[in-house]
């Protein structure tokens, strides 16, 4: 076993010791598949890959990546992922480690096969692409500040930042009360249909009505309330948080 160097994100204090455990999750389809692996099932980024997987019907297995130990920053693990963060998947020798362009990988890649979450059209695919991009640029940062410093800055070692945490919030809110309008138009976020879009969503606002205990920006907007009831209810989802509890 390797040492490995300090984290740059978590500010924790090295040596540490990568120790990869692996789990296999059977999916149960009848057409077969390659096995695909992905790492850091635990945490809510990887979260979003294991959902599309099972909305997918890909067989898979998951890499525990223990970010409380610094294990993403061992040096084994850099040489997958150099920014030192998870997931990462494995399809083959195939690599890739952005969980939204794994999720546009693997529903391309199979794409006739379980649910279409890419739309059916161009015009379709477009407003998946647009709302994924909302996600990643303006939702996920206000609610990833928020997790770190709510669920994780004790475990990390440092203060809560309430001055972060009050502005997070304030710029999530008027993130949700786009989607308020948006999803008064539409069922899902890229139109009628349940996409990427969506299922990106689903950890972070996991967090956000469960551990973070602000369940009133969700349940105050009618229309977003009705869309997380109904994304949130799904099986692949109910079956990722039975299989990967949160760390915390
Ligand atoms: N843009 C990346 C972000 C991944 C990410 O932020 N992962 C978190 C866990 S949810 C992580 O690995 N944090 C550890 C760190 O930043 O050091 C993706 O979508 O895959």
């Amino acid at each position: 076993m390797e040492k490995i160097a300090l984290s740059r994100f978590y500010k924790l204090k090295g040596p540490y010791t990568l120790v990869i455990r692996r789990e296999t999750v059977p999916i149960q389809h009848s057409r077969p598949t390659m096995v695909v692996k992905v790492y850091g099932s635990a945490f809510a980024s990887p979260k979003r890959v294991l959902a599309c997987l099972i909305e997918k019907e890909i067989e898979f297995e998951t890499v525990p990546v223990d970010l409380l130990k610094g294990e993403h920053k061992a040096p084994e693990f850099l040489k997958l992922q150099p920014f030192g963060t998870v997931p990462v998947t494995q399809d083959g020798d195939y690599v890739l480690y952005e969980s939204r362009a794994i999720m546009r990988y693997y529903s391309e890649k199979y794409k006739s096969q379980g649910t279409d979450l890419l739309g059916k059209t161009i015009e379709e695919r477009g407003q998946v692409e647009n709302w994924l991009e909302v996600e990643a640029h303006n939702f996920n940062p206000p609610v990833y500040n928020l997790t770190v410093q709510v669920l994780f800055s004790s475990k990390l070692g440092f203060p809560r930042d309430e001055k972060l945490i009050k502005e997070s919030e304030e710029k999530l809110g008027r993130v949700l009360d786009i989607y308020e309008e948006r999803l008064s138009k539409s069922k899902y976020l890229a139109g009628d249909f349940f996409s990427l879009a969506d299922l990106s969503h689903l950890p972070f606002t996991q967090y956000l009505v469960g551990q973070i205990g602000k369940e009133y920006m969700i349940s105050s907007r009618k229309h977003v309330n009705a869309w997380w009831n109904d994304i949130s209810s799904r099986a692949s989802w109910q079956k990722v948080l039975q299989l990967y509890p949160a760390p915390v």
